[in-house]
């Protein structure tokens, strides 16, 4: 065992605070990660919280201001959402080899996890508190405390009003049919589908309607896009996108970087995720590093997954595990994948075309190098 309950075959990318996530091959076994194989990516410590005296806000541009206990949350109507939960920095690793990116960990594609998330949908909470006209975003607050640049703070991050009124944003206590773990948010997170795993805040204490985006650090400075000369040194701010929904992408799971394997066929696999609004439409496959391509078989969605019609087909925040059998000759191999999405988008050849220096957003062909045995 490791931290946390963890499965001992995660790999621990930070021990304090802790920040961890699966082998590959582990990751690819199940639509529905198991809760002591999921991904972790702490800023700070993982706060003992008290759900007797734990309170939830809702405050800010709002008729009637809200506090909740954890008895009043979970006596409201409950929603399941399957949804995979992604860190923007989910294949930083494959940018560092294009150029430095310091003081950021270096995750290989285990920094995702796919979930059924149970709770209260924020929609109804909304709902009660009223917001006001000029009410545009939706701003979290964790009660975790981390450091930068000499001040201490909340965790903390926001998304449009308009996202947190959709009925799959929710307000989460459960984590695969079981309470959430304490190392994920308990007793409450945001559970924010098809965007950035930075947004659905774990040990959500508040919950504030504002006009503008959060000023938290996180969502003013870090998790944004900036262009490709941008570098701490130089950095304006205000000039990264900030990020919300996630991008298409695909990685393949097993087999993984330089095994070894007999010649013959090899069985593919790995998961495409295209974000909200969108849905995986294809995944293509190559043995000659994208020279050719063959098309993989997508799984059907898992039945027993909690999903509605309508959800299932807007699934672009759950993932699609595919899977593919190919013929390999002895020798060195090098395998590629690339999605496409239902708006006849797909992946960018290279991480030498993404690369940015806080190393986010990494959606380029996944490659991998296997050898065969004659
Ligand atoms: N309060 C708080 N919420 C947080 C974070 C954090 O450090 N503190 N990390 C965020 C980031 S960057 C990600 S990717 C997800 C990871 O969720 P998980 O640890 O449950 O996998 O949580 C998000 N919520
Ligand atoms: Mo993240």
């Amino acid at each position: 065992m490791t931290r946390f309950g963890k499965h001992p075959g995660l790999l621990v990318r930070q021990q304090e605070p802790f920040n961890a996530g699966p082998a590959p091959a582990l990751l690819a076994r199940d639509f529905l990660t198991p809760n002591d194989l999921f991904f972790v990516r702490n800023h700070g410590g993982v706060p003992a919280v008290d759900p007797d005296s734990y309170r939830l806000s809702i405050e800010g541009l709002v008729d009637r201001p809200l506090v909740l206990s954890m008895a009043e949350l979970k006596s409201r109507p409950k929603r399941t959402v399957t949804a995979t939960l992604q860190c923007a920095g989910n294949r930083r690793r494959e940018l560092m080899d294009v150029a430095p990116i310091p003081n950021e960990l270096g995750w290989g594609f285990e920094a995702v996890g796919n979930a059924s998330w149970g709770g209260v949908p924020l929609c109804d909470l909304l709902a009660l508190a009223g917001p006001l006209a000029e009410g545009r975003h939706v701003a979290f607050a964790g009660l975790d405390t981390t450091e930068r640049h000499g001040a201490r703070f909340n965790f903390g991050g926001s998304v449009p009003l308009a996202k947190a009124a959709a009925p799959e944003v929710l307000l989460a206590y459960e984590m695969n049919g079981e309470p959430l773990p304490p190392v994920h948010g308990a007793p409450v997170r945001a559970l924010v589908p098809g965007y950035i795993g930075a947004r659905s805040v774990k040990w959500l204490a508040r919950i504030v309607v504002q006009a503008e985006p959060s000023d938290n650090y996180f969502q003013s400075r870090a998790y944004r896009l900036f262009p490709p000369h941008s570098t701490a040194e130089n950095v304006q701010w205000e000039q990264g996108m900030m990020l919300g929904e996630m991008s298409l992408n695909s990685v393949i799971l097993i087999p993984a970087e330089t095994d070894v394997m007999p010649a013959g066929r090899v069985v593919v696999r790995g998961f495409a995720l295209a974000g909200p609004g969108r849905s995986v439409e294809r995944v293509d496959l190559s043995i000659d590093g994208g020279g050719s391509w063959a098309v993989a078989d997508l799984a059907r969605e898992t039945p027993g997954a909690a999903q509605t019609p309508e959800t299932a087909a807007a699934a672009g925040w759950t993932w699609r595990l595919w899977e593919s059998r190919v013929e390999l000759g002895p020798g060195l191999h090098q395998l590629a994948c690339r999605a496409w999405d239902s708006s006849a988008q797909t992946q960018p050849e290279s991480p030498a075309q993404l690369w940015n220096f806080k190393g986010y957003m990494n959606n380029a062909w996944h490659r991998v190098r296997v050898r065969c045995r004659a």
